[in-house]
């Protein structure tokens, strides 16, 4: 028998089928090259080819659920969707357009980014079928700043520009793994503020992912749910391939143990960003990402109804 090793052929996520007609998935892996979004170090544009080749290390078998997600789901890598380098308005429309045309609401997409602006246009598209959705964002910083360097889009303010267009949910919202110098006094009350439940990283030290997990339930509930997964809610030492590093952040293992305690979560999608290829030594923050991607698409299988199953 010959087999094809998952580093070999053309790139798609762990050699997931390329398709471009989502109607028969139930989960979609679609890239979002955009990062002219970023504040300071810029390269995300590259990070979901190179997500999709660390993908290559993966296996399929997931021994802490006990099952292989892509043989209990139809899973899809449609390719990226266009974008408009430099142009971050333009960017986002053509990016939530694409999107539309192709989601529905069986099919769970986890977006490969981009910097963090991408998440706002990807909400639209996800509101548009969902209505309006609670947010599990981890991240290093808020993101919901109302403008950066006076401009609307950026890589800071997807999440006010998402509240203002009433596409999340803040009082079923949280943040998680803020840290680090902010631009103004008084940044740090800008989440609760904007009615997000925030656990700042000095929350989480000692770390328990029992109880994190429990929290994040509590907030959450029944909602549908977008998880935003920005690689520098880690420490640099296991994520330094991002575009604004903060010193003092998550370990990958403390993520994991949290990621897998959150089954039963009526996920919507997923994405993650802030992953600059060209800045990654030994490929580690595209190898996080990627496991990062595998964890999401294993929790969307061990979350789903058995299919036929009687109800109680
Ligand atoms: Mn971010």
């Amino acid at each position: 028998m010959i087999y094809m090793p998952a580093f070999s052929d053309l790139l798609t996520f762990m050699r997931l089928p390329h398709r471009k007609d989502l109607s028969g998935a139930d989960l979609a892996i679609i890239g979002v090259p955009f990062d002219t979004g970023g504040s300071f170090r810029i390269g995300a544009r590259f990070a979901p080819g190179a997500i999709r080749a660390a993908s290559g290390g993966l296996r399929r078998y997931h021994p802490y659920h006990r099952l292989a997600p892509f043989e209990v789901l139809r899973a899809v890598d449609f390719g990226d969707v266009a974008t408009v380098p430099g142009y971050a308005r333009e960017s986002a429309d053509a990016i939530t357009e694409q999107l539309r045309q192709v989601l529905h609401p069986g099919c769970v997409p986890i977006f490969l980014g981009g910097d963090h602006s991408v998440s706002y246009p990807e909400l639209r598209a996800l509101a548009a079928v969902h209505g309006p959705l609670a947010l599990v964002h981890f991240d290093a910083h808020t993101d919901t700043w109302p403008s950066q360097y006076g401009q609307p889009l950026g890589h800071g303010t997807p999440f006010h520009r998402a509240l203002e267009e009433g596409l999340l949910l803040p009082g079923h919202s949280i943040q998680i793994g803020l840290r680090g110098p902010l631009p103004a006094p008084g940044d740090e009350h800008l989440p609760s503020r904007a009615g997000f439940e925030v656990v700042p990283m000095d929350e989480l030290t000692p770390f328990d992912a029992g109880a994190l997990a429990a929290r994040i339930r509590r907030r959450v509930g029944d909602r549908p749910v977008f998880l935003s997964f920005d690689v520098d809610v880690l420490d640099p030492a296991c994520a330094p391939a991002t575009g604004t590093p903060e010193i003092g952040g998550l370990l990958t293992r403390e993520v994991l143990a949290v990621l897998r305690r959150l089954v039963g979560l009526r996920f919507a999608g997923f994405d993650v960003v802030e992953v600059l290829p060209h800045l990654d030594p030994a490929q580690v923050t595209a190898i996080t990402a990627a496991n990062l991607v595998f964890e999401f698409s294993a929790l969307v299988a061990a979350s789903r109804p058995a299919r036929g199953a009687q109800p109680s």
